[in-house]
């Protein structure tokens, strides 16, 4: 952990903006404080990734938190591409002054150089390869060596590092950590399946009812995340030896389709504001 901060920190050096991929589902959750101790000198594009999984109208007002604490700021979903286009202009943006001053003090004119960062799975590496095929037809896969890192051309004037970094989840709170659980942040191996689907379902069934019971076709929602797993299994044929619920099974079920948004576009976390 210390080293992958140490890379970030060497590699920091060497670009004009910061790229925080977050995800829209838990912008708070999905961030890492040290990037302020590390980047806070860098004007930062925040992207707000996996929007088709969020609830739009909380992702408008995030953005716009965001932006009051000074970030630029755009929501993305990389599956389908939407948003990409906007990133190069943004950070355009947030270079104009520095290269202004690099230019009016006689350097050359260069591209802005920037570096992806955000915790596991947030989509670090999809956001390199749309920012790359999005332009490899007009300017080409040009990699470069700078100072032994990589750069890829992605867009007139921008420069991307080609390797991401990863910032750790900093697990707060039980809540962020089980929010970072439900969102694929965290491995599966290092929290209890069915405690983490045991909340994730009260908190579904608590704030969008009739979702729950019309993916489970059920006839009552009870309040205990046992008895409702049991009854989604039982719903689902997820019948075990002896003739049991297999709750493991149900468990398992409704994390893989609240990750697939099968329960509509769900954000777990509200801004302040
Ligand atoms: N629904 C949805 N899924 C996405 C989106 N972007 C990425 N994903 C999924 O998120 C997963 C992780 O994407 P990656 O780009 O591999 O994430 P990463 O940040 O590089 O992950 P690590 O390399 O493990 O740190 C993939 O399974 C993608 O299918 C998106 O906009 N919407
Ligand atoms: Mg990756």
């Amino acid at each position: 952990m210390a080293k992958a901060k140490r890379i970030v920190k060497e590699s920091l050096k060497l670009v004009d903006v910061v790229i925080e991929v977050l995800d829209a589902r838990i912008p708070a959750s999905s961030r890492n404080h040290d990037l302020k101790e590390l980047a806070g000198h860098l004007p930062r594009l925040i992207v707000l990734n996996k929007s088709d999984l969020a609830d739009p109208e909380l992702t408008r007002r995030w953005l716009e938190e965001f932006k009051k604490a000074g970030f630029s700021a755009v929501a993305v979903d990389l599956i389908r591409g939407r948003g990409v286009r906007e990133i190069p202009a943004l950070v355009r943006q947030l270079v104009k002054a520095k290269m202004a001053r690099l230019e009016s003090a006689g350097r050359r004119p260069r591209a802005a150089r920037c570096m992806i960062l955000g915790i596991p799975n947030v989509g670090k590496s999809y956001l390199i390869n749309k920012l790359i095929s999005r332009n490899v037809a007009k300017t080409g896969y040009k990699p470069g060596v700078t100072r032994g890192q990589q750069w890829i051309r992605v867009a007139d004037n921008l420069e991307l590092l080609d390797t991401p970094g990863i910032l750790w989840p900093k697990l707060e709170d039980p809540e962020t950590a089980l929010r970072l659980a439900v969102t694929g942040a965290i491995k599966e191996e290092v929290f209890n399946l069915y405690d983490v689907a045991g909340w994730l379902i009260l908190l579904l069934a608590k704030n969008y009812p009739e979702a729950v019971i019309e993916r489970y076709k059920l006839q009552a929602l009870p309040e205990d995340a046992g008895e409702l797993l049991e009854l989604i299994g039982k719903s689902r044929g997820f019948i075990g030896t002896g003739g049991t619920v297999d709750l493991l099974k149900a468990a398992q079920n409704v994390m893989k389709e609240f990750r697939e948004g099968k329960f509509g576009q769900i954000t777990l976390e509200q801004p302040k504001n």
